[in-house]
């Protein structure tokens, strides 16, 4: 029987948006997991034989997530797989009120970046970290081949997501400014919008994803490195973001709607 294919950067918080709405309606899928440089050859075989991907201030032409459906289409954007996925599986109930795609664009270009950022900055700074994740998330041939060109990878990340001190730190105060503006806006709520789960929350939930670190069995669908493992200086910044009301709620959000996945 035809199935979904979803092609995933594996560790990635645009992906995990993809992957939790698929596994939210259970939603038959394969997932073929990649880490960074790695995602190449998949994407650019996708791209000869259905065309380039579009490129926006978030992603390029090659990004992932990349969902193949069982009915031959072809979406390459975590909020078209999302709508996707609530259009044909869920009646619609992702998206109730238009303020709901409103919200998710908003993190997709306000959030999403810039915890990648400060992720990045600390993680491909510590020797330690990058060979974990490449264990942790893929398989042993690839986590292999990723250790050989990691200082690769890690040349081209700094360069084409401007992973430096400066931009690092300018993006921390852009996502303590979205922390800020959610937790007054969830205080005493348990959504986003109305009450009911929408991808408002499942998309602030991954895009917060990097700076919160949930580990897998807080409900994250993929392996990020937790809190004890970073450095101190990132390690305080997570601690303080966890304790947040954004922060609560996110991780509330991974409890309840990502791990409980038994939705009618
Ligand atoms: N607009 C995209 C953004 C996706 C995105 O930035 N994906 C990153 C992973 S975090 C990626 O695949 N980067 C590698 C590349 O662009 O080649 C979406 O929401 O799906």
């Amino acid at each position: 029987m035809p199935m979904h294919r979803l092609i995933t950067i594996r560790f990635s918080h645009y992906n995990e948006k993809a992957r939790w709405a698929l596994d939210r309606y259970r939603v038959p899928y394969r997932e073929d997991g990649y880490l960074p440089m790695f995602h190449f050859a998949p994407m650019m075989l996708l791209s000869a034989q259905h065309g380039m991907g579009k490129s926006d201030r978030v992603s390029s032409p090659f990004s992932t997530p990349a969902l193949l459906t069982d009915d031959g289409r072809v979406m390459r954007d975590s909020s078209e797989i999302v709508r996707y996925v609530s259009d044909r599986f869920a009646k619609g109930a992702l998206y109730p009120t238009p303020e709901v795609g409103e919200l998710e664009q908003r993190f997709h270009d306000e959030l999403g970046p810039h915890t990648r950022r400060v992720a990045y900055f600390f993680a491909l700074g510590d020797p330690a970290l990058l060979p974990r994740i490449a264990d942790e998330n893929v398989g042993r041939a690839q986590a292999w081949a990723f250790k050989r060109v990691a200082p690769l990878v890690t040349r081209g990340i700094r360069r084409n997501l401007r992973v430096d001190r400066a931009h690092a730190d300018r993006s921390r105060d852009k996502v303590l400014a979205v922390f800020d503006e959610v937790s007054r806006r969830v205080a005493g709520r348990q959504y986003l919008v109305g009450d009911t789960f929408s991808a408002a929350d499942l998309a602030f939930a991954c895009m917060a994803a990097p700076a919160l670190l949930p580990t897998p069995d807080e409900g994250y669908g993929a392996w990020l490195p937790p809190v004890d493992a970073v450095p101190s200086e990132i390690a305080k910044v997570v601690t303080e973001l966890r304790a947040s009301e954004a922060g609560k709620y996110a991780l509330r959000m991974f409890a309840t709607e990502r791990r409980a996945r038994d939705v009618s």
